[in-house]
């Protein structure tokens, strides 16, 4: 092991021990981070991204008010905050470039003479790529733009087993998890009730002969409604943390909290299965070049959390030499820490479209004074929705949709329905309005009127799907992450059943918006990269990264946290999964630091 000098950024960390490291705050962080310290251990956070806003660090950006009255605008910000993992460089190629232009050879030079800039990577090859996947960087994650979609994974399709040999232990242990992981993050399923848009989708589809029986529900999102107005607070890591998290000096019997944001994991040193300190670098100091090598510092705890996400997990211990590296899978995985890092990695097939509602012109009085349905028959409305059609006719007279304005205090919040995966129809379904890096509204049609279908599918793990890292270093100094996957030939089925399921859907709800018709989306757009990381069983060793409690096989102290440690081929949302399996590894550090010889706790 070199010898890492202490350097302090923060002189009040200057050579102190640590009882957790944590490496990544978002929302999976923050769990640790959050139930750690109130259980009085202190615990020292690095995130390689900076903080958007110091008095709320980590809080969801689509709280502006500017977003919450025209969504559309939030997908500038997605596209901004997301950087895409690999670009195969044979992508790059431009037959129409001057010829006596600056012409690079699509696959570099020798692999450490490659220049990889924004993702361009000479080892991915376009075919087996998840060539949507990308990372966020910065305090707070993912979550500070996330859609909130919170759902359980279902028992017995999705959802992994924590205890295989009692189903009443496993029950018992999930329906726990989920509770605790549900007020974490504040879920809720009926912040959108009383939507007239929610309403139409949800009775459409639930009286349709398709979807009857299916289950179809509101879907449940971290959220909560700001009085009975049409403005939501949208969940993120800052709920996580709670109040006063970020204060200097902690509540009684609280522990001591540091984050230092801006600053890279960039390295785990071990010895015996015992992580002994964890290099990180400060990418503010390293600006300057002359600061470089000062910019280089250790950090030492008792227990090592790596929450990075599915990508820059696996890439800190491919860092640290435990695995992962095309070169130690050229000379043979035998006596690497960690053999199974980035293998069986999963990923969700999506199919999306965006339909214009068909029935709006039912959501007042029929001519013969009547409510009626989109076949004629009449229909009783309940008092809000009434209510709020004579409030918006009376302030917009001339209207032609008798429907609340977006944008007004008339505004009538957006469908949030989900269609839960089943073992007769294995997708997620989504039929909401939400912003991503894709499928803006455009000014074309009233916005009102557009609802996104967003179809989620699953795939198992193979060992042939697997993420790989490279000698040479992305733009952040880490080795460069390279993809292959290809999905196997039954899911590739499921995923055509799937898109005739939501071309089913949109047509009990409307017609297909312009541009927006049925497709499938660049691998990796769902941004749920499962299983590299994954948990595992005692028997399973050899094909898992981790056991339940999240501890990395043969290591005493080093835990790994995210949506990569799910083992299982899912298709809901895994963020709250990720958060109870973040919970429960919490329990377990607590038990191992309050073990003789480790710190004491009351
Ligand atoms: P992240 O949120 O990715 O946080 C990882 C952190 O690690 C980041 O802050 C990053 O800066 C930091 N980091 C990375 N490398 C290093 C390093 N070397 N050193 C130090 N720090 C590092 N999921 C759902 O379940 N439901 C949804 O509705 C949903 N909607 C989404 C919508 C959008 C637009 C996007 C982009 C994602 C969505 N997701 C959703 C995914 C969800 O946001 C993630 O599952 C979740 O944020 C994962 O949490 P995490 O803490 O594991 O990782
Ligand atoms: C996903 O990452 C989220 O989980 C969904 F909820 C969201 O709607 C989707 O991205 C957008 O593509």
């Amino acid at each position: 092991m070199p010898e890492i000098k202490y350097h302090p950024v923060h002189d009040d960390i200057k050579g102190e021990q640590f009882d957790v490291f944590i490496a990544g705050s978002g929302p999976i962080g923050a769990t640790y981070a959050r139930l750690l310290v109130d259980r009085g251990y202190s615990v020292c956070m690095v995130d390689i991204g900076d903080v958007h806003d110091g008095h709320h660090p980590g809080a969801h950006l689509k709280n502006e008010i500017r977003f919450q009255k025209d969504i559309d605008a939030f997908v500038r910000v997605i596209q901004g905050a997301l950087s895409t993992v690999s670009i195969p460089t044979s992508s790059m190629v431009l037959p129409t470039l001057d010829p006596a232009a600056y012409h690079v050879p699509p696959k570099g030079g020798k692999d450490g003479d490659a220049i990889i800039t924004h993702g361009r990577n000479p080892k991915q090859e376009l075919f087996d790529n998840l060539g949507a996947e990308a990372v966020t960087r910065c305090v707070g994650g993912m979550s500070t733009h996330w859609t909130c979609a919170t759902p359980e994974l279902i028992k017995g399709v999705e959802r992994p087993q924590i205890f295989p040999s009692s189903d009443t232990n496993d029950k018992e242990e999930w329906e726990k998890l989920y509770k605790a992981a549900k007020y974490l993050i504040g879920t809720s399923d009926t912040q959108f009730n009383e939507s007239i848009r929610h309403k139409i989708v949800f009775d459409a589809l639930t009286n349709s002969k398709d979807f009857k029986g299916r289950g179809v529900k509101a879907l449940p999102l971290a959220c909560r409604r700001i009085g009975d107005g049409p403005y939501v607070r949208w969940h993120s890591a800052e709920n996580i943390y709670g109040k006063d998290f970020f204060v200097k000096t902690p509540a009684n019997g609280k522990g001591i909290f540091r984050l230092l944001h801006s600053t890279r994991c960039t390295k785990l040193y071990e010895k015996g299965g015992e992580i002994q300190l964890v290099e990180v670098r400060s990418l503010i100091k390293a600006m300057d070049k002359k600061n470089e090598e000062d910019s280089d510092f250790a950090i030492k705890a008792r227990v090592y959390v790596i929450a990075a996400g599915a990508v820059a997990t696996p890439q800190i211990l491919a860092n640290s030499e435990f695995g992962g590296l095309r070169r130690q899978e050229t000379a043979g995985t035998k006596n690497v820490l960690i053999p199974s890092l980035g293998k069986y990695i999963t990923e969700q097939p999506m199919a999306f479209c965006q339909i214009v509602l068909r029935q709006v012109d039912q959501v007042d009085k029929s001519e013969d004074g009547k409510d009626k349905d989109a076949n004629g028959n009449v229909v009783v409305r309940p008092p809000w929705w009434t209510k709020a059609v004579a409030d918006h006719q009376k302030a917009f007279p001339n209207d032609p949709i008798k429907m609340r304005v977006i944008g007004s205090p008339y505004q009538d919040p957006e469908p949030q329905v989900n269609i839960p995966v089943s073992k007769e129809f294995p997708w997620h379904a989504q039929i909401h309005r939400d912003a991503f890096s894709y499928g803006e509204a455009g000014p074309l049609v009233d916005a009102r009127l557009v609802v996104d279908l967003r179809f989620f599918g699953m795939q198992h793990g193979v060992p042939e799907n697997r993420i790989i890292f490279e000698d040479y270093r992305d733009t952040y100094g880490m080795p460069q992450a390279t993809f292959h996957y290809l999905p196997t030939p039954d899911r590739a089925k499921q995923a055509s059943d799937m898109m005739e399921d939501m071309m089913k859907a949109a047509h009990v709800l409307g017609g297909y918006l312009p541009g927006s018709n049925p497709q499938f989306m660049t691998p990796g757009l769902a941004l749920h990269l499962g299983g590299s990381i994954r948990l595992g069983h005692e028997g399973e060793k050899s094909e898992t990264v981790a056991d339940y409690n999240s501890r990395v096989w043969n290591t005493k102290n080093l835990y790994v946290a995210g949506n990569g440690t799910i083992p299982t081929a899912f298709a809901g949302n895994p963020t709250l999964t990720s958060i109870c399996f973040a919970i429960r590894s919490a329990s377990a550090i607590h038990d191992y630091l309050k073990s003789p010889g480790h710190v004491n706790v009351p």
